[in-house]
């Protein structure tokens, strides 16, 4: 049986300017910023500790208009 691994990934969708950065910041820093700086890629990795084991949330944040 293959090793089960904690590790996940996230992928957040929304137009521009919603809060999708703001959100994740939150979550892995729990920062907020006021200003507004239009993201063309960002990857975060946060480790949860969830009823007593450790996951990795690998969050990927990608401009959508560089993949058409
Ligand atoms: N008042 C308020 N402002 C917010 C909130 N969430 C985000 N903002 C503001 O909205 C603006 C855009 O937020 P971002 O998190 O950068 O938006 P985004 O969806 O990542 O934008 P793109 O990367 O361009 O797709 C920023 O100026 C934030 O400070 C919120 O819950 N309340
Ligand atoms: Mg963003």
């Amino acid at each position: 049986m293959p090793e089960q691994s904690n590790d996940y990934r996230v992928v957040v969708f929304g137009a521009g300017g919603v809060g999708k950065s703001s959100l994740v910041l939150r979550f892995v820093k729990g920062t907020f910023r006021e200003s507004y700086i239009p993201t063309i890629e960002d990857t975060y990795r946060q480790f949860i500790i969830v009823h007593g084991l450790l996951f990795a949330v690998v969050t990927l944040s990608l401009d959508v208009s560089l993949l058409i």
